[in-house]
């Protein structure tokens, strides 16, 4: 697939038609790894999706889509026997419309999964467990180009993590789960999937067993995912060793869920370390035949699981809160092969969700201050807000409420929190925070972005 001639021509082709420097300028990171006969993709949710900006974003950017938590089985069942196919059917329309494939995640999971499945007893659980794959793989048969059939079974040591699937149906359990999945949809692609298997270690060692194993019994699996969620500095310098072995065992790999974490706030040096991890699981990847391409688990850092799993990291994406290009998005852009000048931001559609902001200084002491910010919508209702903008005078904020505030150097960031993102037409909200200031405390200019 990677090399095949029809993709070689199509490059040699773009590569004589476009002025020197310029290939790939134009497009995001889909039509580079296009052109290398591999994808790019993300993780969206549909709550996500409903940021236009971000939205056209992705379409840019990725040709897979991953649903962040749509396919789960909290979602997807409920209850049992009733199936809820709607919020994950919006995001494959969605990503139908864009051109885009989708990784279908994930089936068999010790978590997001309801308690009525994890409180029965072991015969009811197997056929439980089947039922839901027969429901819902038949429900997007043809659709997808891979499911997650099983999710995060291994602990750390490489012993099996005992979860209520691992105690009530022992080690069989996975083997039965891919075997539901192939009858039901013989074209996806069926992959296992987990996190801290990127290097090779005591966990991917058991993962690589189980996959060596099963190929050698006939189990289908056609993948394996590494999910990548990595900590800054901290890329395994075995990945492209790891990714190689799955690959001589005869299964395609994927980069399914990277992002790169830090603490909070960002800095230039931080930024820099960061673009070189990601340099190194683009190349890990991109340097394996078999690697098929790297997913990260969401695109900005305006939407991302980190700061509520981890608080004080976060940062962990290619584009920041504000969909600026970070470094790391640069790295991902040239381990793609890009040259020239990345594309810019895309522009707000027409028609955009608008909203003002004003920045009061409500009370001031020697070394200390109380500020407040009114955000008021435009003429249309928003569901959401970020308010940016950069202390002029060396000020920092020590402590906030009412919106969730991140600090890079003297930039600022604050998005609304759960309860204030809606504001009607012409309505408006407020937040405050306390900070700190030395000589001059200027109010600066916050800038509004609704959605
Ligand atoms: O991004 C998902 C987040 O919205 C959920 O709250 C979380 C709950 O576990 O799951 C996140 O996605 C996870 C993925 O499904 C599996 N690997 C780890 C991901 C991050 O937690």
């Amino acid at each position: 697939m990677r090399h095949s001639p029809v993709v070689v021509a199509a490059a040699i082709a773009a590569a004589v038609v476009l002025p020197a420097g310029q290939a790939g300028a134009a497009s995001g990171l889909r039509d580079l790894a296009a052109a290398k006969g591999v994808y790019f993709g993300t993780a969206a949710t549909v709550s996500e999706w409903n940021d236009a900006t971000y939205k056209a974003l992705g379409a840019r950017e990725a040709n897979m889509l991953t649903p962040g938590n749509e396919m789960k089985w909290d979602t997807t069942e409920p209850s049992q026997g009733r199936f809820n196919f709607a919020p994950a059917d919006s995001l494959v329309s969605a990503a139908v419309a864009a051109n885009q494939r989708v990784r279908g995640h994930t089936l068999v999971w010790h978590s997001q999964t309801p308690s009525w499945v994890q409180n029965l007893g072991a015969t009811a659980l197997h056929q439980a467990m089947l039922d839901h794959i027969n429901a819902e793989v038949g429900h997007y048969k043809g659709k997808l180009y891979s499911w997650d059939v099983v999710n995060e079974a291994f602990n750390e040591d490489g012993t099996r993590r005992q979860s209520f699937w691992q105690q009530k149906l022992g080690d069989g359990y996975i083997a039965d789960a891919f075997r539901a999945a192939r009858a039901v949809d013989p074209a996806a692609k069926l992959y296992y999937n987990d996190y801290n298997t990127d290097g090779i270690g005591a966990k991917s060692d058991a993962v690589y067993a189980m996959v060596k194993a099963f190929k050698q019994q006939g189990v289908p699996i056609d993948g394996v995912g590494l999910q990548a969620h990595l900590i800054l500095g901290q890329v395994p310098s075995s990945m492209q060793q790891n990714i190689q072995r799955f690959a001589d065992l005869g299964v395609e790999v994927a980069i399914t869920e990277l992002d790169v974490r830090m603490t909070t706030p960002s800095t230039s040096d931080k930024l820099a370390t960061q673009a070189s991890d990601y340099t190194k699981v683009a190349n890990a990847c991109l340097a394996v035949r078999g690697c098929v391409g790297i997913t990260t688990w969401g695109l900005s850092d305006r939407y991302s699981w980190i700061p509520s799993t981890f608080p004080g990291e976060g940062a962990a994406l290619p584009f920041d809160e504000s969909f600026q290009p970070k470094p790391a998005y640069n790295s991902l852009y040239v381990a793609y092969g890009g040259t020239g000048n990345p594309p810019p931001p895309p522009p707000p559609p027409p028609g955009d969700k608008t909203c003002a902001a004003t920045y009061a200084i409500v009370g001031q002491w020697a070394g200390g201050f109380q500020g407040e910010v009114r955000v008021t919508a435009g003429s249309a209702a928003i569901s959401g807000w970020t308010v940016t903008w950069t202390f002029a005078n060396g000020q920092t904020i020590t402590s906030s409420w009412s919106a969730a505030i991140t600090a890079s150097g003297s930039a600022i960031t604050a998005n609304n929190v759960g309860y204030n993102g809606p504001v009607g037409a012409g309505g408006s909200t407020t937040f405050g925070f306390l900070g700190t200031w030395n000589g001059t405390n200027s109010a600066p200019s916050p800038v509004c972005t609704g959605r």
